[in-house]
């Protein structure tokens, strides 16, 4: 071990003059990194939560709709958790004005969700003919919240593409699917656009296409990293592309509304900021995630991230491939998909800790793509979910990042939420929900006052809970409790919605009022975590490492560096 480290350092002094320019200054000593900070939002400042159509609607089955991808993958044994599904789900597609009112009792002004193409065009085509339902459901869930003085936001695609096309092109690895798509963003545009003003094409192109089409997690559960995967984000880019061009000529002269796509993006911190090689893989990581989608649409060259075509280009021969696994855009696509957007629609949850690591392998996988290994921190208080740790400060320095890399534009965090478990009666006094929400909003505060990043909007994920995707009802994400097994699925507010509630009413944290009190009250507890198990290898490594680290070593490290 000691030898790896005498190595890698040694390393470093050779590459340093080389990879100066691509260092990012991580703020890591911020003195005002841990501490609360009061203050209000700006006056317009967006106050929303998020749904997604196959996480809450059910009726899968109903009024013509067709089947998705979503609906055959959790009817497939062995799929999702205990074997649930969304067949019924949160029953919004007969509840959604009782969810409007969950809204409303807490001052919510914007709602984020999402259309179930296969409810609008069963069969994912324009040809196919129209579903009437399901236009008439969305025009009263439109309808019911303008009533209400809740402004739409509404996602294109959330995952839930038509089994049809699944079926006759294999998905979105197959270009055809850019016609298909555009064709159905072009009937919303025209059917809902004349009350809709925020659009969303894509939610996360990074999970439908490494989860769906590489690790075959989520549907249509394709196992095929490092090729499909490539292909899939190929496709979905260009879709964008395409719809938003749709919208630009067509609609928005009349409209006057905004067109964009959202991505995800955890943040990753070196695990050792005064190694470059480091520092390059948590960048690196950043690119897979973010920089996937975002350097070819935000970006003026625009293209795939030079870091990505480099490593991945590289790898391909080294496979004995002819050429690159990521597909190549030409000049004329390169100059078409740059500048495709109106903001920056922003999901994140977590953070990660990345250290370089040349990964070597005989077969094409999207993870011994990136040549590093990630790890977490042992402070970090973890969720229900296996991949979500509380990292207040990492939404920050990756709003900041976003500010710097992709042209300042107005961001839109479209997703941001914390999981428990499922339980029997169900967690209301959700302490680490409160804290998660308090530590992450006050972040945004500070990214917008000390930052200068133009955050426009926050959105909680998510209002109720809902089903979370292959992990089925076990994990839950929602503001408010729903009672899956009642048929009646009886919504009831956590500690959290009230919570929300008073920052919304409050827009922020201003001096004197009541919830600024209270979440001084808890700052210090909230920052507290459950710590890792294995103290004495931590210090035994951290003695090798430079002592103003910033962050703890988990075991995790401790054998990511024995490997
Ligand atoms: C969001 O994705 C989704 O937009 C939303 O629908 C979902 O309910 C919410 O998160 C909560 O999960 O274990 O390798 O399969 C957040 C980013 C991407 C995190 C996929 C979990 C699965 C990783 N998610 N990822 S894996």
């Amino acid at each position: 071990m000691m030898v790896t480290i005498i190595l890698a350092l040694f390393a470093t002094t050779l590459i340093q003059g080389m990879v100066c320019g691509a260092v990012y200054d991580y703020g890591a000593y911020d003195s005002t990194r841990d501490n609360f900070r009061p203050g209000t939002f700006p006056d317009d400042f967006i106050w929303s939560t998020a749904t997604a159509s196959y996480q809450i609607e059910g009726a899968w089955n109903v009024d013509g709709k067709g089947e998705s991808i979503w609906d055959r993958f959790s009817h497939t044994p062995g799929k999702v958790d205990r074997g649930d599904t969304g067949d019924v789900a949160c029953d919004s597609y007969n509840k959604y004005r009782e969810d409007v009112q969950l809204m409303k009792a807490m001052g919510l002004k914007y709602y984020r969700f999402s259309l179930s193409w296969p409810r609008i065009f069963p069969d994912g085509t324009v040809a196919g003919g129209v579903n009437q339902a399901g236009v008439d459901y969305y025009n009263n869930v439109i309808d019911e919240l303008l009533a209400n003085g809740i402004t739409p936001m509404v996602t294109l695609y959330h995952w839930d593409l038509p089994q049809a096309l699944q079926d006759r092109y294999g998905g979105w690895v197959n270009e055809t699917l850019v016609d298909h798509f555009n064709d159905y963003a072009d009937f919303v545009f025209q059917t809902f656009g004349d009350r809709v003003r925020y659009w969303i094409t894509f939610n996360e192109p990074w999970a439908v296409c490494v989860v769906g089409y590489g690790l075959g997690f989520h549907a249509p559960g394709i196992q095929d990293s490092g090729n499909s995967t490539y292909l899939c984000g190929h496709t979905l880019l260009k879709a964008h592309a395409r719809a938003w061009h749709s919208y630009d000529q067509n609609f928005r002269r009349d409209q006057g509304g905004q067109v964009s796509i959202t991505l995800s993006s955890g943040w990753t911190e070196p695990f050792d900021p005064d190694l470059p090689a480091d520092v390059v893989a948590a960048d690196r990581s950043l690119q897979f995630q973010m920089g996937w989608f975002a350097h070819p649409i935000y970006t003026s060259e625009g293209d795939y991230p030079p870091a990505m075509k480099d490593i991945i280009l590289r790898k391909s021969l080294a496979q004995g491939f002819q050429e690159s696994r990521l597909p190549k855009f030409t000049p004329a696509e390169i100059a078409n998909i740059s500048g495709t957007y109106d903001f920056f629609g922003l999901n994140h949850y977590s953070s990660g800790i990345v250290k370089d690591k040349v990964l070597t392998g005989q077969y094409p996988v999207f993870w011994t793509d990136q040549d590093l290994k990630s790890t977490v921190a042992p402070e970090w208080p973890q969720a229900a979910s296996s991949w979500l740790y509380s990292v207040p400060w990492g939404i920050r320095r990756l709003l900041h990042y976003i500010k710097q890399h992709y042209n300042d534009p107005d961001i839109y965090i479209t997703e941001n939420g914390w999981s428990e478990e499922e339980a029997d009666p169900p967690i209301l006094e959700e302490t680490g929900r409160l804290c998660f929400y308090m530590g992450y909003i006050n972040e945004v505060l500070k990214a917008i006052d000390l930052d200068g990043v133009k955050v426009r909007a926050y959105t909680a994920w998510s209002l109720m809970d809902n089903f979370e995707w292959a992990e089925g009802y076990t994990e839950r994400f929602g503001l408010h409790c729903v009672n899956f097994t009642d048929p009646n699925r009886p919504r009831t507010p956590k500690q959290s919605a009230g919570f929300y509630k008073d920052v919304i009413a409050n827009n922020g944290f201003p001096e004197g009022a009541e919830v600024t009190a209270m979440v001084r009250s808890r700052w210090e507890e909230c920052r507290g975590g459950p710590g890792g198990s294995n103290p004495s290898q931590r210090r035994a490594l951290s003695s090798l490492l430079p002592s103003h680290r910033d962050v703890q070593l988990s075991d995790n490290m401790y054998n990511m560096y024995n490997m």
